[in-house]
């Protein structure tokens, strides 16, 4: 039976999820009417990542005999006037749920709760792994700055991180 303090706190990283799923949704959005389609494919994917993390949450909280909860949806505000800016508000996201992450698995060894520690872990790997892909994909947009041809290859590449990504996934599901 999961105690209460560590259900408040995957609760709250529900909520976290949800917030990092809709402000990818908005930035997913707000490129696709920019003419970014690669940034928007990868952001619309990103976006359900997130949704399946949080998920994820909602089948371990219930079938660990605590009781998950749908959060509020909150209205995303987002006003970003360039692609650099957009993927800064992702890399800030990712940081954040990182820390929040870091937070959990404190308080799990803290009220020594093993299980739940253990399923964290996966959040700890996914959160390393997107950390560094947001910041790669930062760290090339503000290489290429304002150059318009730089912007649309960037574009380009990011269709086909998103095809791999699938690729992989589907591979994995087959196996
Ligand atoms: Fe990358 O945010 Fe979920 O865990």
């Amino acid at each position: 039976m999961i105690k209460k303090t560590v259900e408040k706190a995957l609760n709250d990283q529900i909520a976290k999820e949800a917030a990092a799923s809709f402000l990818y949704l908005a930035l997913a959005s707000w490129c696709d009417t920019k003419g970014f389609e690669g940034s928007a494919a990868f952001l619309y994917q990103q976006s359900d990542e997130e949704r399946m993390h949080m998920l994820k949450l909602f089948h371990f909280i219930n079938n660990s005999g605590g009781n998950a909860i749908a959060p509020e949806v909150k209205k995303v505000n987002v006003k970003v006037s360039n692609l650099a800016e957009a993927f800064r508000l992702v890399y800030k996201s990712e940081t954040e749920v990182t820390q929040s992450v870091n937070e959990l698995v404190f308080l799990c060894t803290q009220e020594k709760d093993y299980t739940t520690l253990n399923f964290i872990q996966w959040y700890v790997s996914e959160q390393y792994e997107e950390e560094v892909m947001m910041k790669s994909i930062l760290d090339k947009i503000d290489l290429v700055g304002d150059d318009g041809k730089g912007l649309f290859m960037i574009d380009q590449y990011l269709k086909t991180v998103r095809k791999e990504a699938a690729d992989a996934e589907a591979g994995g599901e087959q196996a």
